[in-house]
């Protein structure tokens, strides 16, 4: 048909094609990706992306809202039976956005932040210097010890001192549990809002593969393409009323203007699949493969920060190296393995250069792969990691990996 993309447009086409190659033949273990479904997708690509719809459901400033209003109480209603909260909403474009009006709605300019350090596993949108929250708030920062583990006792001792409007918990290379319970009496000695950032982890979250941030804070962000492996935007969740109804005026008419329905929809969908008893056997998996990456890393010399983890991802140190997390990066990707490079406790190179890497499961599981893959994948990127240099030897793995990739492939079924 010459509506299609193919033949109207065969440039933009063939980068779709490639990328489609790409992530077929590599292993992709950004922790922050994943493969979302067929179904997902089409809602996102659906008629819905032709529609304003102003305002929230039934409370809309356009006509020809009602099905775009059915949509979003779905979404809605989904996102509620998920994590178990009262509210949510669901038209945030991205998690920084969330994080923007959650800001916005409870605080105002100037006024006092807290929450964890960029370089330390936090997210820029915590109060990150060259961030917006960072920017218009005033902003203060916990870390991790050189264990690479929130020390709770010293958040509550630098809260004291702060003295915060809010304090952001949750992050984005952390591979521990938080403890919400702990960041709760935190925000209760010092007066403070209680802001979790689930990004990361809530498709263990609402699994019950980890402890959820309810009944702990008093507001929740997440995006909603990580773990949850829906379509990409953000969402915002409370048990509280009156917040409720300050962050739907922060995200419209405050932070955005018309929400994106079919992204909106596809929320809808994604959530459908988090919401199945398929999920649960997912999440599960996703946390035995990490720890089966993080086992055969160690058993291999490799320094995991905080030995190990509870989640989907593992943090790798190269301090003690002499190549960074950059050269790591670069040889693992000439390998077909794609990771990112990443900040570590400790860490002695630029934010650019890092001693680390992160590595993540969720995509990977998503295609259907367990423990045995794991290990054989743990074990050719420590081959890497000890031929760093070994251009050959990478080329070589390439191809052993796009083999292995073949076997696990995308989208020829329902994967949860
Ligand atoms: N870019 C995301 C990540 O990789 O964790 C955070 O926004």
């Amino acid at each position: 048909m010459s509506y299609a993309i193919e033949s109207f447009d065969p440039e933009i086409f063939e980068t779709i094609q490639n990328e489609l190659e790409r992530q077929t033949d590599h292993l992709e273990m950004i922790a922050s990706e994943n493969f979302t479904q067929p179904a997902v997708m089409e809602a996102m690509g659906s008629v819905f992306t032709n529609k304003y719809a102003e305002g929230y459901p039934y409370k809309r400033y356009y006509g020809g809202c009602e099905f775009a209003d059915k949509a979003e109480q779905i979404a809605i209603d989904r996102a509620c039976e998920l994590f178990d909260c009262k509210f949510a909403n669901v038209q945030p474009h991205s998690g920084s956005q969330a994080n923007g009006a959650v800001y916005a709605a409870l605080i105002k300019a100037g006024e006092k932040i807290l929450g964890m350090d960029l370089s330390h596993g936090g997210h820029l949108t915590h109060g990150s210097k060259p961030s917006f929250s960072g920017k218009n708030y005033s902003s203060f920062t916990y870390g991790v010890e050189l264990d690479g583990r929130i020390n709770y006792d010293k958040v509550m001792e630098i809260a004291k001192t702060v003295q915060p409007k809010i304090i952001v918990c949750g992050a984005s290379a952390y591979a521990r549990e938080i403890d919400f319970a702990k960041f709760r009496e935190i925000a209760d000695e010092v007066g403070a809002v209680l802001f979790a950032d689930i990004a990361h982890i809530a498709g263990l979250v609402c699994a019950g593969e980890h402890p959820s941030p309810f009944p702990y804070a008093d507001v929740v962000t997440t995006t909603t393409h990580k773990t949850l492996a829906g379509p990409r935007g953000g969402m915002i969740m409370t048990n509280d009323e009156d917040i409720a109804k300050k962050i739907n005026s922060a995200i419209f008419p405050g932070l955005q203007g018309g929400p994106l329905v079919h992204v909106i929809a596809a929320k809808a969908v994604g959530f459908k699949y988090n919401l199945s008893p398929a999920w649960k056997t997912y999440a599960k998996q996703v946390k035995a493969n990490a720890t089966k990456l993080a086992e055969v890393l160690i058993a291999r010399g490799y320094d995991i920060v905080s030995g190990g983890t509870d989640n989907h991802l593992v943090l790798v140190s190269f301090l003690n190296k002499e190549f960074s997390g950059k050269d790591a990066d670069a040889a693992l990707g000439a390998a077909g393995i794609t990771v990112n490079k990443n900040t570590v406790p400790g860490e002695t190179r630029s934010p650019f250069v890092t001693s680390g890497i992160r590595i993540g499961s969720p995509a990977l599981t998503s295609r259907g792969m367990k423990e045995a893959e794991f290990e054989v994948i743990a074990n050719k990127i420590a081959d890497v990691l000890d031929h760093i240099d070994d251009h050959a030897l990478h080329a070589t793995i390439k191809e052993e990996m796009k083999a292995l990739a073949s076997d696990f492939v995308i989208y020829d079924k329902p994967i949860y």
